[in-house]
């Protein structure tokens, strides 16, 4: 099916809110016959949709398929230029890869690489990302703001607070926010993020932000075991991935426009509230080396700002931290 058609469809039905539309109008809203349609129809079906089709009603959709394709995640979302494009695929070795090779391309800002599987996801500095089949969200969205490349770490914290807020409504957990790039459940990984940049010394040209959670695993491999969670484990029930990612991309697309208008002091407030290593004794391993101190807060840049037990103020730009 033509993807404009498409999304026309799925848009369509998205303002129906679950209502029957019939033949005749969805043939006005795509501009086709109603045979036209009805091929459509069956194509939708073909890929895991469930509908009910009822005479002189017209068709309506029950459920959609347990997948993370474009179809799902633009049925009912509500943003302006995130997700608008969104490229899946079953298999990829990273979508960062992808998501660097679209951007190159010149592709739209807001678009999103996902994928069901990843066989070389990747963390920062070379780590593996363990990204196992249909369980999980790992997706890469391209953003394009004209700012200087020192900002882009602030992207990793405004991508935190969109998460944090998104998983609380969708699934009423509470997860916290460990600095700079972890969303934990009970003291547990459960989303990492990864934010690339394409720039020179002078100006960012596009970032990459890389976000994998933990959605519905159940188990994770040995090594992973005692420090990751998902959220299916967490609220004891399988979680519903398209509607998550209409909530992070919504949320997205809110902070960013915040970010934009009135810079990073909201986001910073924001992303104190769920903040945990904050004020607490901390040790933070760095490319140079490791210091433990108190963790004061971070700047208004987003660096986190540590005192040492001589009293001196470190300023950390990249960590593993210790709590
Ligand atoms: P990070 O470097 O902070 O964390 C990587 C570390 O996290 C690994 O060394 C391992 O200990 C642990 N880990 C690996 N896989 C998992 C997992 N599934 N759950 C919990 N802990 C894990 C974090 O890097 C940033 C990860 C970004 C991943 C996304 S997925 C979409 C996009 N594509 C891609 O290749 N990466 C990003």
């Amino acid at each position: 099916m033509q993807s404009v058609v498409r999304t026309k469809l799925l848009e369509a039905f998205s303002k129906a809110e679950g209502e029957f539309l019939s033949g005749q109008e969805l043939a006005d809203i795509i501009g086709c016959s109603r045979t036209a349609v009805w091929k459509h129809m069956e194509e939708l079906r073909k890929e895991g949709f469930e509908l009910e089709a009822v005479r002189k009603k017209g068709y309506r959709i029950i459920s959609m398929p347990d997948k993370v394709t474009a179809n799902e995640i633009l049925l009912g979302l509500k943003t302006r230029f995130m997700g608008r494009k969104i490229v899946h695929k079953e298999t990829v070795d990273s979508t960062q890869i992808e998501a660097h090779r679209l951007s190159q391309e010149g592709c739209p800002e807001g678009t999103v690489v996902i994928a069901e599987e990843q066989t070389a996801g990747r963390g920062r500095m070379t780590r593996e990302w363990y990204s196992p089949e249909s369980s999980g969200i790992w997706m890469s969205i391209i953003l394009k703001p004209t700012l200087p490349p020192q900002q882009a770490p602030q992207f990793t914290l405004l991508t935190a607070v969109a998460i944090v807020e998104a998983i609380e409504e969708i699934t009423g957990l509470q997860p916290k926010i460990k600095w700079p790039n972890d969303i934990l459940i009970n003291g547990k990984k459960m989303t990492g993020i990864l934010t690339e940049l394409q720039a020179n010394a002078d100006q960012i040209y596009a970032i990459i932000i890389g976000i994998g959670m933990n959605v519905n695993q159940l188990q994770f491999p040995d090594e992973l075991k005692n420090i990751a969670t998902s959220l299916a484990i967490e609220k004891g029930e399988k979680v519903f991935r398209p509607k998550l990612i209409q909530r992070i991309l919504e949320k997205l697309e809110q902070y960013y426009d915040l970010y934009l208008n009135e810079g990073f002091a909201p986001i910073k407030a924001l992303w104190e509230q769920y903040a945990i290593s904050i004020g607490k004794h901390i040790k933070a391993r760095t490319i140079t080396g490791v210091i433990t101190g108190k963790a004061l807060g971070i700047t208004d840049e987003g660096v986190l700002q540590l005192q040492d037990a001589n009293g001196t103020i470190h300023n950390i730009y990249s960590a593993d931290i210790e709590i």
